[in-house]
C-alpha cells in the first residue's frame, strides 16, 4: 500500500513522502519544555503541549502519519519585499488541496480509512514530523533540507488509521558552514539548532503588539514587509536547486508590494484583493505599519 500511495503522490508531483511513527514523541516533548522555559516562543505554536506530541489526542484510532513535502522556490527576486513562500496563492489552500486529493484516493484503496490532513495550522510540529518521516534533514536555521529544493519546501500531512509501514530518520544535518547565523540581522540563530523566534524578522513582521525599539531596529536592518528568508537565502543548500514542480505555485505570482497598493484599501478590500495569499491573514495593519516603518 505505501508503494501505492509513493506512485500515487507522483502523479501530484509530490516526490517527498514518508511516513513518521504515531508518537508520543518524548524527545519533542523534552524540547518543547525547554523552549517555553527559555521563552523562545512566538505565541503562535499551539499551546497545549500533550496535543503536540500526541496524534491520537487528534484521532483515537490514528495509526501512522502521511509526511509530504511541497517545494516552492520559483525565483529570486531582487525587488522582493514578501517571503518567497507567500509569492504564489496561499500555500494552505494549494496544500490542503492535495492532501484531501491523497486522502481521497487511499479512502478508495483501504476499507474503513479515516483521516485528517493538516498544513501549518495542525496540533502537531510540521518540521518534526518531516524529520521524523525521512523526507528532509535539520538545519541549524530550524528549517527542513532536502538536497533537491533545498529549504524551500513546505511541510504538510494525513494523521490517518492505516498502519503505513514507519521510515526513519535520515542520518544527516545541513553542513553547518555558519553563514545563516552570521546574517540574520536579529541574531534569532543561536548555533546549536536552536532559534529564538522573537528576534526573527519573520516573526516581527507578522507580530500585532506594539514593536519594541529593539524590534523596529531589527527590521530597519531588511526590506520586507510580510515575511523573511535570509537565513534561507545565504544557505549553500538553496544553491542551484530545482524549481518547484508544482505548477500552482508558478501562477498569480505578487512578490513585491508597494505602500500605495495597500494604503488606499479598506480592511474588506484588502482582504478581497489579498485574500487567497499567505501574506494576508495579519491583516492590513500590520503590513502598512511595516511599510511607515521601512520607508519613513
Ligand atoms: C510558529 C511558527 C513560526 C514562528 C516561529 C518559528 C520557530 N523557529 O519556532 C515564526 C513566525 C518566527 C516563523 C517563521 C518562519 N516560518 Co514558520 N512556523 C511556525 C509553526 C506554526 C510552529 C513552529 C513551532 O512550533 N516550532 C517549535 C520548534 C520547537 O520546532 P521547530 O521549529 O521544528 O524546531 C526543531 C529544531 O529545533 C529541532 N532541533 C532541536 N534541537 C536539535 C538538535 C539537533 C542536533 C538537530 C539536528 C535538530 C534539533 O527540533 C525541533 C522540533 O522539530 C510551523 C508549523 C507547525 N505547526 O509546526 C511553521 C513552519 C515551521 N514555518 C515555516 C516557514 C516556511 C517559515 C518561514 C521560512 C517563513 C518566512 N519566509 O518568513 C520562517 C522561518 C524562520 C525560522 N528560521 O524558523 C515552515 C517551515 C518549512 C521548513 N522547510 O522547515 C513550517 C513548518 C510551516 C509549514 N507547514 O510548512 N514560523
Ligand atoms: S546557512 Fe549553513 S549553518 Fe545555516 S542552515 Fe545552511 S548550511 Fe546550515
Amino acid at each position: 500500500m505505501k508503494q501505492k500511495l509513493k506512485e500515487y503522490c507522483k502523479t501530484l508531483n509530490i516526490n517527498h513522502v514518508g511516513i513518521a511513527p504515531i508518537g508520543p514523541y518524548k524527545d519533542l516533548e523534552k524540547i518543547l519544555r525547554d523552549r517555553i522555559e527559555k521563552r523562545y516562543i512566538t505565541g503562535m505554536e499551539e499551546k497545549d503541549l500533550k496535543k503536540r506530541v500526541d496524534p491520537k489526542i487528534r484521532m483515537k484510532d490514528a495509526a501512522s502519519i502521511i509526511v509530504c513535502l511541497f517545494p516552492y522556490f520559483i525565483e529570486n527576486h531582487e525587488e522582493g519585499n514578501i517571503a518567497k513562500y507567500t509569492y504564489g496563492l496561499d500555500y494552505h489552500i494549494i496544500i490542503k488541496e492535495k492532501l484531501e486529493k491523497i486522502g481521497g484516493f487511499l479512502k478508495g484503496q483501504i476499507e474503513g480509512f479515516n483521516y485528517e490532513s493538516f498544513v501549518d495550522t495542525g496540533p502537531l510540529v510540521d518540521r518534526y514530523l518531516a524529520y521524523l518521516a525521512g523526507v528532509g534533514y535539520f538545519g541549524i536555521n530550524n528549517h527542513i533540507i532536502t538536497d533537491e529544493y533545498g529549504s524551500y519546501v513546505c511541510v504538510g500531512y494525513i494523521i490517518n488509521n492505516y498502519p503505513f509501514e514507519e521510515d526513519t530518520p535520515l542520518d544527516k544535518t545541513c553542513i553547518q558552514c555558519g553563514k545563516c547565523i552570521k546574517e540574520c540581522p536579529g541574531g534569532a540563530i543561536l548555533g546549536n539548532f536552536e532559534v529564538d523566534p522573537r528576534k526573527c524578522i519573520s516573526f516581527i513582521t507578522q507580530k500585532k503588539e506594539e514593536l519594541t525599539e529593539e524590534e523596529i531596529n531589527i527590521l530597519k536592518k531588511n526590506k520586507m514587509v510580510f515575511g523573511c528568508d535570509i537565513c534561507q537565502d545565504v544557505c549553500p543548500h538553496n544553491q542551484s536547486i530545482k524549481k518547484t514542480p508544482i505548477k500552482e505555485f508558478h501562477e498569480n505570482l505578487i512578490c513585491a508590494l508597494k505602500e500605495e497598493d495597500v494604503e488606499g484599501l479598506s480592511n474588506k478590500a484588502f482582504k478581497r484583493k489579498y485574500g487567497d495569499r499567505a501574506f494576508c491573514w495579519r491583516g492590513k495593519k500590520v503590513i502598512l505599519r511595516n511599510f511607515h516603518i521601512l520607508n519613513r
